[in-house]
């Protein structure tokens, strides 16, 4: 398996359901299985000679509870940033994109339709769209000069690219300024030359002169340190074509037609009141959210800006759904997912497999059951072909008995420059990246 799996794109080979268990269909003790999780199992004792120069906690330094919680390394006077990019190779120029730019999207979405996160048995590829970069990258008080490209001199080919987008997110008691980093990407046919820790620096600097010193980032590979480790959960809503696809197989004593019936979802919502997020709702959801959110150690700090961006729907990237009272108008909850498709590599019927990303969700009158089970039923009207969700937040309160079944692919979560003294569960967890 390629070591740069970022997990999700496909990665569930979970089992269609058997009525009685959530069964993994991939044999657990397959050599493969047993190999990687010998690595797995290693990887805190791998040598990182880029990571380990870099402020972050270090896995020698797993469990000292002398550490103090915090920042590692103080502010430096930005006159002290360093004023120039870094270096890199001859053949190779920075470039700022400017996702505004028609030309310049289509560079940076073919580069990633083509180069970015693949699931272990490279069978799907993340299939980001333009409309959904953008609205990754333009969120209130964005930096251009954080959209990081790399070109080939020569023929100005885009060659590798690094983002980062401000985010207020909170630890503990703690609001703390920071950068999403996120799109790291290096073309197919220069991997492995050291260009990434390049990236990494250069877009530090950048976020550096921003005087912002933390950032937040996720990644399918094991790097010092998680802060927590997620898994992936999946719930097949056309399971015919996800079984058709290889993304899943026909559990053990199932028929197709059993399989089929097993995933059916009623027509509409069963919650009344249940209905699309408008922007008259920014304030209420934003309560809503602050409000949940207070309860998780790391989770972002939404205002009503954030939420207008990040939440309030827009066609083919984000869905918000929320509940309003019948009687009271109030808005009690709220549930969100996002657009990503993957391509599927090499199969002669389907080229692209449609998937919706549980992204915040808020449960105050509607049982959380219930409203997931209402975000299942929207999304199968929109012809998603599965609905993904990780097991942050009150996740693992629906996933098993909504038929979800877990995937195969790990994703890490890590903080640049902010110890934590222990690693959290992932339902201690409140953020989600895209
Ligand atoms: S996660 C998505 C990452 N992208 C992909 O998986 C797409 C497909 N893969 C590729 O394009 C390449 O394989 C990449 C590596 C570009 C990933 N995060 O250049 P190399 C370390 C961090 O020879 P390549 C996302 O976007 C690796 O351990 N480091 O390798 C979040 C080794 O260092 P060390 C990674 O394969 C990104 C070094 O790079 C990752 O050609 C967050 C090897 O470099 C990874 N996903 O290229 C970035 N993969 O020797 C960090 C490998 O020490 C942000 N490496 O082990 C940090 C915060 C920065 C801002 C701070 C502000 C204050």
């Amino acid at each position: 398996m390629g070591d740069n799996n970022n997990s999700p794109p496909g990665s569930p080979k979970e089992a269609d359901h058997d009525s009685d268990a959530n069964q993994i269909v991939k044999d657990d003790s397959s050599l493969e299985t047993i190999v990687r999780k010998f690595q797995d199992s290693m990887s805190v004792g791998k040598r990182h000679a880029f990571w380990e120069t870099q402020p972050v906690g270090q896995f020698k330094d797993l469990g000292d509870v002398s550490l103090a919680e915090g920042p590692i390394e103080p502010p430096t006077p930005l006159s002290e940033v360093k004023q120039e990019p870094y270096n890199l190779p001859t053949q190779y120029e920075w470039t700022t994109c400017d996702l505004d730019s028609e030309d310049t999207c289509t560079e940076v979405y073919n580069l990633l339709k083509n180069n970015y996160v693949e699931d272990d048995e490279n069978m799907f590829r993340f299939n980001y769209s333009k409309e959904f970069l953008r609205w990754a990258l333009h969120p209130p008080g964005y930096f251009r000069s954080w959209h990081i490209g790399v070109r080939a001199k020569t023929n100005k080919k885009l060659v590798a690219f690094i983002t980062g987008v401000p985010a207020r997110i909170r630890v503990r008691d703690e609001i703390v300024k920071m950068a999403e980093i996120n799109f790291l990407c290096v073309h197919k046919k220069l991997r492995s030359k050291r260009l990434a820790p390049v990236m990494i620096k250069e877009v530090t600097r950048r976020v550096h002169l921003e005087n912002i010193w933390q950032a937040a980032y996720t990644a399918g590979v094991v790097l010092p340190t998680p802060i927590t480790t997620c898994q992936y959960w999946h719930r097949s809503l056309n399971p015919k074509k996800l079984i058709d696809v290889g993304f899943s197989r026909l559990g053990a004593r199932m028929t197709m037609s059993r399989t089929i019936k097993l995933y059916k979802l009623p027509d509409s919502p069963a919650t009344p009141g249940f209905r699309k997020m408008e922007l008259r709702d920014v304030p209420a959801v934003t309560r809503l959210l602050r409000n949940y959110l207070s309860q998780f150690v790391v989770a972002p700090d939404f205002d009503e800006n954030d939420v207008e961006h990040w939440l309030l729907p827009e066609e083919n990237v984000v869905d918000s759904y929320l509940v309003e009272s019948p009687e009271t108008h109030e808005v009690t909850d709220f549930c969100s997912f996002y657009t990503l498709p993957s391509s599927i590599l090499g199969n002669q019927t389907y080229s692209i497999l449609k998937a919706a990303y549980s992204y915040y969700n808020v449960s105050t009158k509607t049982p959380l059951l219930q409203l997931m089970n209402d975000a299942l039923i929207v999304a199968k009207k929109k012809d998603f072909d599965v609905f993904n969700a990780l097991d942050v937040m009150q996740n693992e309160s629906f996933l098993k008995e909504l038929k979800f079944g877990p995937g195969d692919g790990q994703l890490h979560y890590y903080l640049y420059n902010y110890r934590m003294r222990n690693a959290l569960k992932p339902s201690e967890l409140g953020l989600v990246l895209l």
